[in-house]
């Protein structure tokens, strides 16, 4: 067992490092403050090759290991979760799927574009009566012609506002249950029928493009199905095994951003006459913040090193997420502890961090699923099923 990153990890790392401290970190409060989502900054992701980065160079991707990949993620999670989350959508849930699952032709279509930026894409997976239960979904695809219509709605959908490419998963012979779905490549532009429309107040996230889509009368060609219809749930059940990594690599990020301001902030400010880090109570909660970024780093660093060595990593996956998430949100609460009044205002990152981590146990798999799928590799047994 080795745990040195290799030369080039931590070079990858350092640049990821200082690149979301000079663009990214000073953008996030005004960002945030102005429920702005950053064009500007999206493509200098884009630039630096964050948008496809474990895709292979013969498409237009930095060709990435997961570990690697896992660190850039931290480093910009750290900075700002509304740019995490961008990198995640459209670099696991959306390029790993066309990987993995599309043809060449789809791999040579999109992939280009979407590494290089010109492009971002969205999954959609989540409907307004389907969240968990992500096999029952209403959106219905019928065959046409040449090939497919389809009608349905999706919500909490993060780029939809400004994806050009659209995966939308929907229900071809209801009858069939998870093996009736399809994942189509809906390209957005000039399609009649394909609406968005933009949700705000979020209690984080707010610089991020979180929308609605309406499918009304969708028509898509035949060629337009990512791998056979009716493995739609694999495409989406693979994709969030990206996707929940990604997710849990973000959350290490926030963690170890809490740590570091608290970490300064307790030996500047003063009380009793002394920086509030002399006293232990406050080391404590310093220690509880690092003993938990450690842990949770550890486990997303397993789950890439599963994903690198081409072995099954759903359970690993969903241990990381479940405990990087968590982590996450009580690293953030911790940290506006430490900071005291100080810490209840966006001047330290640390408010922003607790309003934006909250979302990280709900999406992309509750923290309730994520213990379901660990319950059932442990057991065998299917707790979602009702006996
Ligand atoms: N990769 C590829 N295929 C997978 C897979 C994975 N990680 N996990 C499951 N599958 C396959 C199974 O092999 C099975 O295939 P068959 O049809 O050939 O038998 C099929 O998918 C169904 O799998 P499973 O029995 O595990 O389905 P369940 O209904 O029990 O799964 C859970 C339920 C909870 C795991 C699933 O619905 C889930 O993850 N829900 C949360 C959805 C979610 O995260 N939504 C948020 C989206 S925000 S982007």
């Amino acid at each position: 067992m080795d745990f040195d990153l290799t030369d080039e990890q931590r070079l990858v790392k350092e640049t990821a490092r200082s690149f979301t401290d000079r663009e990214i970190v000073d953008r996030a409060r005004e960002n945030d403050r102005n429920e702005h989502f950053d064009l500007e900054l999206v493509a200098k992701l884009a630039d630096q090759g964050y948008l496809g980065a474990i895709v292979p160079r013969e498409y237009g991707g930095a060709g990435l290991d997961y570990i690697t990949y896992g660190l850039v993620v931290e480093e910009v999670g750290r900075g700002d979760s509304a740019m995490r989350t961008v990198i995640s959508v459209q670099t696991s849930l959306v390029c790993s799927s066309i990987l993995r699952w599309g043809t060449e032709e789809q791999k040579q279509r999109y992939l280009p574009k979407l590494c290089s930026g010109e492009w971002l894409a969205c999954f959609g997976l989540t409907e307004p009566g389907t969240g968990s239960d992500a096999a029952n979904q209403r959106t219905r695809a019928v065959r046409t012609d040449g090939g497919w219509k389809i009608n349905g709605a999706k919500m909490w959908i993060s780029l939809a506002s400004h994806a050009k490419l659209a995966l939308i998963f929907a229900q071809t012979d209801p009858e069939q249950g998870h093996r009736g779905l399809a994942c189509f490549l809906v390209e957005t532009e000039g399609q009649d029928g394909f609406q968005t429309q933009e949700i705000h107040h979020k209690m984080g996230l707010r610089g991020s493009d979180t929308a609605a889509i309406s499918l009304d009368d969708v028509e898509v060609p035949e060629d337009a199905v990512l791998g056979e219809v009716g493995d739609g749930f694999k495409v989406a059940m693979s994709a969030l095994d990206s996707g929940r990594y990604s997710v849990a690599a973000g959350c290490v990020g926030i963690c170890q951003g809490c740590v570091e301001e608290s970490v300064n902030y307790s030996k500047e400010r003063q009380q009793f006459g002394k920086p509030i880090a002399s006293f232990q109570l406050v080391q404590a909660m310093l220690a509880d913040m690092k003993v938990e970024t450690d842990a949770a780093r550890m486990l997303v660093y397993r789950a890439g090193a599963l994903k690198d060595a081409g072995r099954p990593s759903t359970t690993e996956t969903s241990i990381a997420k479940l405990y990087a998430t968590e982590a996450a949100v009580k690293c953030a609460n911790t940290a506006i502890q430490v900071h005291g009044g100080a810490g209840y205002v966006d001047d330290h990152p640390v408010e922003r961090y607790f309003r934006d981590v909250r979302v990280t146990t709900l999406y992309e798999g509750t923290s309730q699923i994520q213990k379901l799928i660990i319950g059932r590799a442990l057991t065998g047994i299917n707790a979602l099923v009702p006996s």
